[in-house]
């Protein structure tokens, strides 16, 4: 090598670090947002007749695990970029709350931290049941009695989204939680739309996840700091 190349080198080398210098500005967090939809037709769902406490649940209603917007937009889907290594999420001071009114469970989705409880509302005059049915996380299964307005859970511990029902207005309420254990979880809005924030720079896995649809997993990258989008197309279950 002679004494140019080795100049040569030299500058490279220099200017090398100064990009290297100048990239954790560049690489500012970006984020992902998008759209999901129903593909195809959606499934049949019948009105629910109540059988039992009319006078708060009504006579009949139409089920809510499957809200669609207008241009078929999936409510209530659940948008989870996997193994991020950002910002942890926080475990909120107060207790989410996940309420019982008018025999519905509101949110019909809720995205819980790792190590968060949450309290359980009863707003009804009547006696409500929560059970939910997790594989890793504690099981909870108590009735609800109006003298009994909130019950605190236990933490959860470990990601998974849990089925949750009332036995005693079974088929009629029904919930799930998303126990989450970094931000980059999102749940869908009435137009099947959702924003992540705040992710650092890289190649990640997606999992789109609705209760009666079929789950996919996709790849996104994100870069520079930009906004990526995501819109995706969810099947029935078959
Ligand atoms: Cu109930």
């Amino acid at each position: 090598m002679n004494r140019n190349m080795k100049r040569a080198g030299f500058v490279v080398g220099a200017f090398g670090s100064f990009i290297l210098g100048v990239v954790p500005v560049l690489a500012a967090e970006g984020s992902l947002s998008g759209e999901i939809k129903l593909s195809g037709s959606a499934p049949e769902l019948k009105k629910i007749e109540v059988t039992k406490d009319q006078e708060v649940c009504g006579k009949d209603r139409m089920p809510e695990t499957l809200l669609l917007s207008k241009s078929k937009g999936v409510a209530n889907a659940v948008v989870i970029i996997k193994d991020v290594k950002g910002k942890k999420l926080d475990v909120p001071a107060k207790n989410l709350e996940f309420t019982q009114k008018e025999c519905r469970f509101v949110p019909h989705v809720l995205t819980i931290p790792v190590g968060a409880a949450i309290d359980i509302l009863n707003k009804d005059p009547i006696t409500h049941n929560i059970h939910t049915f997790p594989i890793e996380n504690a099981p909870i299964n108590k009735a609800q009695p109006k003298s009994l307005p909130k019950i605190t859970s236990p933490k959860f511990e470990v990601p998974e989204i849990i089925k949750v029902q009332c036995d005693i207005h079974r088929g009629l309420m029904s919930a799930w939680f998303v126990v989450a254990d970094n931000p980059y979880t999102a749940v869908t809005d009435a137009d099947g739309r959702f924003k992540i924030a705040a992710i650092p720079d890289g190649t990640y896995k997606v999992e789109i996840w609705h209760e009666l649809l079929m789950k996919q997993t996709k790849e996104i990258t994100i870069k520079g700091g930009q906004e990526a989008k995501l819109d995706v197309a969810l099947e029935a279950k078959k």
